[in-house]
């Protein structure tokens, strides 16, 4: 949106450079960001990346390579997509500088906790930081099972809580447990909403997301190689969920704001925020036949093309 250019001198968002507060990164000569096909000595970071201010992540390669598809269209871009790296067999990350599309990184945060931390804290983060950019904004775009919605409603998070409701990310490390606060920017939240009111029939809400350990039990789904709980269980789990404010369900919310956000106490690229589209209502069902009418352009794109043709939006790759 926009094309404002720099935002305004003394805006909360205006946060600078990415620092990163991590003295063995300091003294390291190289740092290969392994994931990526990057490192900070093979590669001229701040040349490639350096004037970034969106980036936009995603779990599908494909529902991420229609968004960058998506976005060149939109912005009335010519020629070839960006930048990418022909290597990955993985996906695409959609980053965008300003409202000028900048490039196109082949690949994806993946699905669930470990894969996203690897992908988002240990490397964009730090490409973020070794490219020197400067005011970022990181949005999650990705697709959700909703709770008591229409499917193909946007739902836009306001907090990112738990499978017990908790809004807390709980890992890990070095043995003993530490719990993470899964705080998302409060101003995004309150303006992405307006963004949707210019698409026609987009329903869109905000709404806590409920960030779970997988796709199946952790979500109360009832189609699993095995099933220990009756359906009257799971409907009143996820009843109990939509009463406490609970929209929509994924994997990677939490992790997501807390990554983000305790780069925030240590770096200033803490803007940031989740925008999910509900494939299905989960009060309704647990299968996923294709993506709703309703979702936003770039899902539509990958709905089948005949009937009968497989459903490739409701597959994940
Ligand atoms: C939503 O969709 C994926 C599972 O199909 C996962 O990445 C998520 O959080
Ligand atoms: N992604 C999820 O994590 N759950 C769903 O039900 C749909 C997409």
């Amino acid at each position: 949106r926009g094309g404002k250019g720099e935002r305004a001198e003394g805006d909360r968002r205006c946060c600078g450079p990415v620092h990163i507060k991590n003295p063995h990164l300091d003294s390291m000569e190289e740092n290969v960001l392994y994931h990526l096909d990057l490192g900070k000595k093979t590669h001229n970071l701040p040349a490639m990346f350096g004037d970034i201010k969106l980036v936009c992540v995603g779990s599908s390669p494909n529902r991420m390579r229609a968004f960058a598809q998506f976005m060149h269209k939109q912005l009335g871009l010519v020629g070839e997509m960006g930048r990418t790296w022909q290597t990955s067999t993985q996906g695409w990350t959609g980053a965008l500088h300003q409202c000028k599309y900048r490039a196109a990184l082949d690949r994806t945060h993946g699905m669930g906790t470990p894969s996203i931390s690897i992908m988002l804290q240990e490397e964009l983060i730090k490409l973020l930081h070794h490219a020197k950019c400067r005011d970022v904004t990181i949005i999650r775009i990705s697709t959700s099972g909703g709770l008591g919605i229409e499917a193909g409603s946007v739902v836009i998070t306001d907090m990112a809580v738990d499978n017990s409701f908790q809004p807390r990310f709980e890992l890990v490390v070095l043995g003993d447990m530490v719990v993470r606060s899964t705080e998302l920017d409060k101003d995004l939240v309150g303006e992405l909403p307006a963004c949707s009111k210019e698409i026609p029939d987009l329903p869109t809400l905000v709404g806590h997301t409920m960030c779970t350990y997988d796709f199946y039990k952790g979500q109360g789904r009832l189609d699993r190689a095995l099933c220990s709980f009756s359906s009257e269980k799971k409907l009143e789990y996820l009843k109990r969920a939509y009463d406490a404010s609970m929209r929509n369900i994924e994997t990677e919310s939490s992790v997501f704001a807390a990554l983000c956000g305790l780069c925030g106490q240590c770096f200033k690229a803490r803007v940031r925020e989740v925008v999910c589209t509900a494939l299905l209502d989960r009060l309704e069902g647990d299968q996923i036949r294709g993506v709703p009418a309703a979702a936003p352009a770039p899902h539509r794109s990958l709905r089948p093309k005949a009937p009968g043709a497989e459903p490739s939006g409701g597959k994940h790759a």
